[in-house]
């Protein structure tokens, strides 16, 4: 791959996207090649997923303004169905996915941000939507997932002023849930990944699918969706090992590793 690098530690992939000297910004090649990388992924053995951006300056710049700036009304929606399939493959992804957000996360950076299920980012990162100083509305659900990570007011604010905000004040509405110096950043990310993979694996995908899918559901519906998933969990082997373990009165075993199974 030429813009996307994979690697795993123990059980956390870490994506970068290394298109550094456009500020990581999104053109086809690194959409096609994010969702080549995420179809690879083993998820035998992966548990959680790192999202970041190479480089110390930027996550993502945004959609590649070059590549779209010459776009037909068709080739437009060709770019938008690709990213948004990209994205939606992200939020749906079996395991959690963190976005470790080490600079700007501009339009289709913060886009993707808000993609993953968690965001932590470095003291130095820049949030925002600047679309509509481009002549344009937020493409890759950009009004969607911002009003409901931060309410509609905040978003609206954000997205028709086109107005940038820093870590803290990313922090402050909720679009973060940490802040980092730069140098700390990849191993908090790291961190709470195998915090995350040393959980049962069935148990913790169930719980990013309850809370997906109930999201988009009403209240009673969104009640059902967790009872089914929940009673899943008592077909695995992880439960059944977990349970017994709290159980067991031998205060000198040691907890075996969940098996995913
Ligand atoms: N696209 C292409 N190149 C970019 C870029 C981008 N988004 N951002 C930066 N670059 C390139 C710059 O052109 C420059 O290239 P060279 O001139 O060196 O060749 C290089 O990265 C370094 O950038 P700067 O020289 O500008 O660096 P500075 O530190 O001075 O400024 C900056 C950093 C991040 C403040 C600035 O680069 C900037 O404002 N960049 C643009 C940020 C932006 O507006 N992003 C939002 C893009 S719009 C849709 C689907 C998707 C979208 C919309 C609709 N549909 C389906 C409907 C998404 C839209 C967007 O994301």
């Amino acid at each position: 791959m030429e813009f996307v690098l994979y690697e795993v530690k123990g059980q956390t992939g870490i994506i970068t996207i290394s298109r550094e000297k456009a500020l990581n910004a999104l053109n086809s090649a690194v959409l096609e090649e994010l969702d080549k990388t995420l179809d690879s992924v083993d998820l035998d053995t992966v548990r959680c997923l790192i999202l970041t951006g190479a480089g110390q300056k930027s996550f993502v710049a945004g959609a590649d303004i070059g590549e779209m700036s010459t776009l037909t009304k068709a080739e437009g929606e060709a770019f938008g169905k690709k990213g948004n399939d990209v994205f939606r493959k992200l939020e749906t992804f079996p395991i959690p996915v963190i976005a470790a957000i080490n600079g700007f996360a501009l339009g289709g950076g913060c886009e993707i941000s808000m993609s993953c299920d968690i965001r932590i980012c470095s003291d130095n990162a820049v949030f925002g939507q600047p679309e509509v100083g481009l002549g344009i509305t937020p493409g890759f659900g950009g009004t969607q997932r911002l009003a409901r990570l931060v309410g509609p007011g905040m978003a609206k604010q954000m997205i028709y002023t086109a107005r940038n905000i820093k870590a803290d004040e990313a922090l402050r509405i909720g679009l973060v849930n940490a802040v980092y110096p730069q140098e700390e950043l990849m191993a908090a990310a790291e961190k709470m990944a195998a915090g995350i993979a040393k959980n049962a694996p069935i148990a913790v995908r169930n719980c990013k699918k309850a809370i997906n899918d109930g999201l988009e559901a009403g209240m009673d519906e969104a009640i059902v969706i967790e009872e089914k998933l929940f009673g899943d969990c008592f077909e695995t082997e992880d439960q059944k090992y977990g349970m017994a373990f709290f159980l067991d009165k031998n205060k000198e075993k040691v907890k075996e590793p969940f098996q995913n199974k």
